[in-house]
């Protein structure tokens, strides 16, 4: 889609951090991290919603999710998919974020309300 950023991140239009790139699937660091290494992981097929995306998609992007998250040293964090505005949705583009937790031990890290 023409105005979306994260489309136009995929095509190197607006720089990123590019971390994993297949066919389907491609990852980068988020522009304002919550933690150290916070990522995002998204569809290149443009879809705002996760019912847009089709299945085996969703299947590579959690299987890269789950690699980034390992090359990132991180053993502790969230894996989030803010799906409709009035879940936080700020970005049109269906995109997962991985956040790791450094301080795990210590209780929930930056962003996260404590308990
Ligand atoms: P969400 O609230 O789930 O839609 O989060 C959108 C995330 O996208 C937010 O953490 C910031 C990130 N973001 C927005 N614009 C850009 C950008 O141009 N580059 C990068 N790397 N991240 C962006």
């Amino acid at each position: 889609m023409a105005a979306c950023i994260f489309c136009k991140i995929i095509k190197g239009e607006i720089p990123s951090f590019k971390l994993f790139e297949s066919e389907k699937v491609f990852a980068f660091l988020d522009i304002q991290p919550l933690s150290h290494g916070h990522s995002l992981i998204i569809p290149k097929h443009h879809g705002e919603k996760l019912t847009d995306i089709p299945d085996d998609q969703l299947s590579e992007i959690l299987s890269v999710t789950k690699r980034i998250a390992a090359a990132s040293g991180a053993t502790d964090y969230n894996i989030l998919q803010n799906n409709g505005r009035i879940a936080h949705q700020e970005v049109g583009h269906v995109h997962f974020h991985m956040i790791p937790k450094p301080n795990a031990e210590e209780g929930l890290g930056i962003g996260w309300p404590a308990k």
